[in-house]
Order: structure tokens, then sequence, then C-alpha cells
């Protein structure tokens, strides 16, 4: 199934309004932005994932209870958690658990297309969303990100290519740059290093993706990153949280 044929499915079992009930729909949330300002010795979002399509499996089985605390632990400015089953083997059941397991900031990993996705990611216990400038239409991802603050979700807008700036809106809050092409899987950091000027200063850019030393760390940290999306290199341990902490 698709991304929108999967959205339209879940419409019809649960309604926007009853996600409003959902007990995380009211719950206040931790700013990312905020704590990727506030810990610049480890501005890092930490990801939980089990598989990708570039890498295959990662992590066979991970559970979040043996991992979502450990890297909260670690100090993590934010945890990143796919949501997507079908590329990513991830679950919106994932999320929620990961929110009750810690007061750190969680991002929604979603191919996000439709409102209602935004209104879940909120119900599941999100503080921000993944907004990817590739798969929408400027008009949309305007409407998608101003709901989203609306509902008081941050909004990290992704980037690949240098066309896709003229995507950002008023109501982005942090910019990620995303070191893999998603179309050939290939990573590139000195590509990230390229962007990062066309970002106006006021968003918060955050270098994604093929981060796997503390090398690739100081190059982007040079280039003006503020921020860093690292999942394999925690994932690929047998355990993701201690990998992290060291
Ligand atoms: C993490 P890595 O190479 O550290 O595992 O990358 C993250 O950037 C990557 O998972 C990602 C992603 C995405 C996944 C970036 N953008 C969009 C799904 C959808």
């Amino acid at each position: 199934a698709n991304k929108k044929e999967e959205v339209a499915a879940a419409k019809s079992k649960v309604s926007i309004k009853e996600l409003k009930y959902y007990r995380h729909f009211t719950a206040p949330v931790a700013s990312i932005k905020e704590n990727l300002i506030k810990k610049k010795d480890f501005p890092v979002i930490t990801e939980f994932k089990r598989q990708s399509p570039s890498k295959g499996i990662i992590h066979a089985g991970a559970k979040v209870a043996e991992i979502v605390p450990g890297y909260a632990k670690a100090g993590a400015a934010g945890i990143s958690v796919l949501t997507d089953v079908q590329f990513f083997g991830g679950s919106n059941d994932d999320l929620s658990q990961a929110r009750d397991l810690t007061d750190t900031p969680i991002i929604r990993k979603e191919f996000i297309i439709d409102p209602y996705q935004i209104y879940e990611a909120k119900a599941i216990g999100a503080s921000a969303v993944l907004l990817i400038a590739a798969i929408l239409e400027k008009q949309q991802a305007a409407d998608l990100a101003s709901l989203a603050n609306y509902l008081g979700l941050e909004v990290l807008m992704e980037f690949h290519d240098e066309s896709e700036a003229e995507m950002l809106n008023s109501y982005v809050d942090m910019a990620g740059i995303n070191n893999r092409n998603l179309k050939t899987f290939e990573v590139d950091l000195q590509h990230a290093a390229n962007m990062i000027s066309l970002l106006p200063s006021h968003i918060l850019p955050i270098a994604e993706s093929g981060i796997h030393s503390a090398d690739d760390f100081l190059f982007l940290k040079n280039a003006g990153f503020q921020g860093f999306l690292m999942g394999e290199y925690f994932m690929k341990h047998s355990d993701p949280a201690k990998a992290c902490a060291d």
C-alpha cells in the first residue's frame, strides 16, 4: 500500500476528532530546538531505526524500551522515531512507547503528506514532525507546517537539493540537510556543507545521515551545523544506548 492508502485506512479507523482525545494530545512536550541550542556539547538527535531501504536490516528486533531510555540518559537533545511500517519497520506504537519512557522530545520520522498525520503525531506524543521538501508541494508544505505549529509541534523540514530551498516557510523551526540522496542512497557530507548557506539564519541548521565519526561531526560543525541527526551509527551496535553514551 502507498502512503495515501495507508493514511486513508488509518483515518477510517480513528478520526481526527478521536485523536484529540488521546492522552498524549494535550500533554506538554519539550522543544528539540531549544535543547539543541542548550546542549552545545552534544547537540544530537539520536534515531531509533530497525531497518532502512538503503541499509537493509540495521538492528533486527530492536526494542524501544531497551534503547530509548538510554538515549535520553546519554543526553540526546531529541530522539527520532521512525513510524513508517513499510520501509523502516517502525510503528506509531514505537513512538508512543518512547514518549511514555522519557521526557526527551521526540520527532516523528514519517513520510508526511496529509494533515491527518500531523494530528496523529501529536496524539502519539511527538514534539516535532519531519516534513520532506522533496515529496511536497509548496502550498501543501506551508499548510502542514502551519497546522503542526498550531498544534504545538515543531517542524523540521528536510532538504536535499538546492532547488528545494524555495519550499521553506515561516512555520519551519529547523532545517535538515540530508547528506543521503534519497534516490541514489549516496552519502556526501560536503553536499550539506555546500548547501547550508542557502538557509536563512533564524532557522536552526541540522545535518542528517551518514555521520559516522568524530571527524564527520567536526567537519559538519565547522561548516556551521548546530544539530546532528544520527541513526545507523548507534543502531548498528548490539547496545545502541551504550554506544551513544560512550
Ligand atoms: C539518520 P543515519 O545515516 O545516521 O542512519 O541517518 C537519518 O538522517 C535518516 O534515517 C533519515 C531519514 C530521512 C529516514 C534522514 N531523512 C527521511 C526516513 C525518512
